[in-house]
């Protein structure tokens, strides 16, 4: 790894970023971004988003033997999008992917002909696929699932938007006792106001890492400025056995566009995580993400240390509060 641009930064980044672009595909693409991470037999698996040079986007597989270089892009692993279908009309984004025993639970952004909203299906080995539908109708994004019950129940992080302009985009959680009936829907981190790095919009990125302090959450939030968005990630931390309780929310944010290849692209300023990897030995994390909406890069961080900078540093005391005030 080496070093970012000031040595402080819990995320070092990769020398070889970006480590995956369009030139990387066998046929010509617009551009690769915002990857789901998991293992599959040994081997790093990343469900690429794939944006073709129409516009609309599919998911396609590359796989690494140490997750950070010697990327294969796999022909025969993707998820296409059922355009017959409404929910998948113009594309499918931005897949979450969580282990479930021997099943891989794809939650992925479907872009409906009523907007976007959430996806569901299920795999073994990425060439066979079990859809299982919407989970969320629109405009709702940004969704991953917990890989445990609690209580007899699944867990849900998403995204919905509010109807009403200026209540702002809050991630939200949701139960099912059976993954496909959702209920019990609350805020869980409500976007910031005012001058904040995450006013009015957060979404999660990475699905929810189980810690020695609960769960572990990295979401962007997005600032407007005068020169368009800039999507920086942020850490929360969920209790254990209620995912619905914030234990704690850092303030500042911890990973943000900083390299050209974050800065300059179809859209600049955008950094954008949908999956990570905790490496065997239980401390390194490899976090995935698109980078200006155009390409794929990794950074590595220290579990622990991304734990100690919750404990040791200012966490918003209103975090579980709705917004507003
Ligand atoms: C979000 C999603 C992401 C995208 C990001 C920045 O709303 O659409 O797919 O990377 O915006 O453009």
């Amino acid at each position: 790894m080496a070093g970012s641009a000031d040595p402080r930064e819990l995320f070092k980044r990769h020398k070889g970023n970006p480590i995956l672009t369009a030139a990387d595909l066998p046929r010509m693409v617009n551009a690769v971004l915002n990857p789901g991470a998991t293992v599959l037999d040994g081997r790093t698996l990343l469900l690429l988003r794939v944006e073709h040079r129409t516009g609309l986007s599919s998911l396609l597989v590359a796989t690494s033997e140490d997750g950070l270089s010697g990327w294969e892009i796999d022909r025969e692993r993707h998820l296409q999008p059922r355009s017959e279908r409404f929910e998948e009309h113009w594309g499918i984004e931005d897949p979450r992917i969580t282990q479930i025993g021997e099943d891989y639970h794809v939650v992925y952004v479907g872009y409906s002909t009523a907007g976007p909203l959430v996806c569901h299906a299920v795999t073994r080995d990425f060439v066979e696929w079990e859809h299982r539908g919407v989970l969320q109708p629109p405009e709702d994004k940004d969704a991953a699932l917990f890989p445990r019950l609690f209580d007899g129940r699944w867990a849900l992080v998403h995204r919905p938007v509010s109807a009403m302009p200026g209540l702002g985009s809050h991630i939200w959680i949701s139960f099912s006792p059976d993954l496909r009936y959702w209920g019990d829907s609350r805020i869980l981190v409500p976007a910031r106001r005012g001058g904040w790095w995450d006013a009015n919009k957060v979404g999660l990125g990475p699905p929810p890492l189980l810690t020695r302090d609960g769960w572990l959450l990295c979401y962007h939030g997005v600032r407007t400025t005068a020169s368009g968005s800039i999507y920086r990630l942020g850490l929360a931390l969920l209790d254990r056995d209620d995912p619905s309780k914030v234990i704690a929310r850092g303030n500042e944010w911890v990973f943000g566009p900083q390299e050209p290849y974050e800065r300059g692209g179809d859209v600049p300023g955008v950094v954008f995580p949908c999956g990570w990897v905790l490496r065997d030995d239980g401390d390194t994390l490899h976090l995935y993400y698109g980078a200006a909406d155009s390409s794929v890069c990794v950074a590595e961080a220290s579990l622990s240390e991304l734990l100690d900078h919750l404990e040791t540093h200012p966490s918003a005391t209103d975090a579980t509060a709705p917004p507003g005030g």
